[in-house]
């Protein structure tokens, strides 16, 4: 049963609404935090977000959740890239885990088309913008079903 879930998003996601609206859109983190609160409510769900801008961090988060969480999604940003730590840790958890993108990984420059999480996750959404958070909420709580 997916009760709660770990919402955890990476470097410069901070930035969000402030600079490259035409490519994340003009959503602040917050907002997409009060989104994802929103759609959890709907679903009987509690979330816990989070951002961080340190990979050790990140890592340390993933390690807690999987004694507190029932799943977690993710948008890694450019750790998604290059971050074998951030890999290792999310296969250890043995958690369902859904990696979002707010763009389309795979449009945009080839260093972009390598996702290190993609082989650890159940599901990848990218491209679709803050609907992605809202989608991979509802995925998760279609579990319980
Ligand atoms: O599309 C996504 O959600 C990304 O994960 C966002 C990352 C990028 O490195 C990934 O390739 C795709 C970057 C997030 C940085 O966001 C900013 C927002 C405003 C201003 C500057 C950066």
């Amino acid at each position: 049963m997916i009760k709660n879930i770990f919402i955890l998003n990476g470097p410069n996601l901070n930035m969000l609404g402030k600079r490259e609206a035409d490519i994340y859109g003009s959503s602040t983190l917050a907002d997409i935090k009060d989104i994802c609160e929103e759609q959890a409510k709907t679903h009987g769900i509690t979330i816990d977000f989070k951002q961080s801008n340190s990979e050790g961090q990140m890592v340390d988060w993933i390690q807690d959740a999987k004694d507190n969480f029932d799943a977690i999604i993710i948008n890694p940003a450019a750790y998604t890239h290059t971050s074998i730590a951030i890999h290792d840790a999310l296969r250890t958890t043995n958690l369902p885990i859904i990696e979002v993108h707010l763009s389309n990984i795979y449009k945009r420059e080839e260093f972009r088309h390598k996702s290190y999480v993609s082989p650890v996750a159940n599901g990848v959404i990218c491209g679709l913008g803050t609907s992605g958070y809202k989608m991979a909420i509802s995925a998760l709580a279609e579990q319980n079903n």
